[in-house]
């Protein structure tokens, strides 16, 4: 209990966290700017996300509500939201957002140095059913002078400025790394603040828990299956991994961060690039995996090291704690050598 009663006067809020970083960076104030205009996004999407059934404010496009008003789908407001805090920011000249085909070129005036890539909300399919979903983003520098277009985003996750997710489940988790560390912060709604609850986290070196959609099983590669296998008949006689299974990647990859073990979106038959995209899933997840110790590959590959070739672009994915990445590789080269 603090000296202010239930208050914490002493707490780290996000907002002064990125202040603080934003100081010792010495920098002009711009990365800190939009850290905290993505924050602002967020935390009307959280709302957003909230209320949503119970309001009926948002359903499927093209729905009117109780009130008669057009209706937006979630991840529309939750695109708009972003857009609207970057574009207000001055801080980034280049977006690329799941929701968009094209990559969103900001006007002159209201440029700055950043790209962004972002899924404002991934995971949408399962808003009806109350599962997690999340806000997933990843920040680079525009690398060149020239004019701002789609190819500053085509940057191997390497060039990673900041990248985060936020987690919209029990409650409200945005992770966030800018490149020395993980760092959690759960959302108060009392006073609208996300909180510092888990300061460096760092991936435990094996796990036991796998994470893939088994219902594609016919369709995996020899790799995969051989993987499997040993993760549910352990030749050394360990006890078998659990299998958990969110279907909402924010959800998946936030539990292998807690949690370890492994997460993977591997490439199959019917997908035979996988399904989750490079700039604004995999790249963010794998640089805060990477970031909290763990690794990241698309089999051969780190994630980080892929040079972007689309903006839309879809990559395998394994994921997580680096014991148990390693032992996939392993396999992997075996059968792709
Ligand atoms: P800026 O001039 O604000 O764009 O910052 C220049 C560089 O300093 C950024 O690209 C980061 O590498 C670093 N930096 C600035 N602000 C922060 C922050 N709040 N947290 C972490 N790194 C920062
Ligand atoms: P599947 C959600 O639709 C998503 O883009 C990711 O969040 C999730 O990891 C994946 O797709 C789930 O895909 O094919 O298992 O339903």
């Amino acid at each position: 209990m603090s000296d202010r009663g239930s208050f914490d006067t002493n707490v780290v809020t996000l907002t002064r966290f990125v202040l603080e970083e934003g100081r010792k960076a010495k920098g002009t104030g711009e990365l800190t700017t939009l850290l905290n205009s993505m924050c602002t996004a967020i935390k009307a999407i959280s709302s957003a996300v909230r209320k949503a059934g119970i309001a009926n404010l948002y359903g499927i496009a093209g729905t009117t509500n109780v009130t008669g008003d057009q209706v937006k789908k979630l991840d529309i407001l939750s695109n708009d939201l972003v857009i609207n805090m970057i574009k207000s920011s001055f801080t980034s000249c280049v977006l690329v957002t799941e929701e968009n085909e094209e990559a969103i070129i900001i006007e002159p005036e209201s440029r700055g140095k950043y790209v962004v890539c972002f899924d404002p909300l991934d995971g949408s399919s399962n808003i009806d059913c109350l599962a997690s979903i999340g806000t997933i983003f990843a920040i680079y520098r525009k690398s060149s002078d020239d004019e701002p277009c789609e190819n500053d985003a085509l940057q191997p996750g390497r060039n990673i400025v900041a990248a985060g997710y936020a987690l919209f489940g029990s409650a409200t988790m945005m992770v966030l790394s800018t490149g020395q560390g993980v760092n959690c912060f759960m959302l108060d709604p009392a006073i609208g603040e996300f909180i510092l609850v888990d300061k460096d986290v760092r991936v435990k070196k094996k796990g036991n828990i796998y994470s893939l959609n088994e219902g594609y099983a016919q369709y995996f590669d020899p790799a995969v299956k051989e993987y499997l296998q040993r993760k549910k008949f352990p030749e050394d006689g360990s006890a078998p991994y659990g299998a958990r299974y969110v279907g909402s990647m924010v959800a998946d990859v936030h539990r292998t961060l807690v949690y370890g073990g492994i997460f993977l979106y591997p490439a199959n038959m019917k997908s035979p690039k996988g399904k989750l995209r490079l700039l604004y899933e995999c790249n963010p997840m794998a640089f805060i995996i990477e970031q909290a110790g763990g690794m990241a590959t698309i089999g051969d590959m780190d994630v980080l090291d892929i040079q972007p070739v689309s903006i839309h672009q879809r990559v395998p994915v394994v994921l997580g704690s680096p014991d148990d990445v390693k032992e996939y590789i392993n396999i992997y080269k075996k059968h792709y050598p």
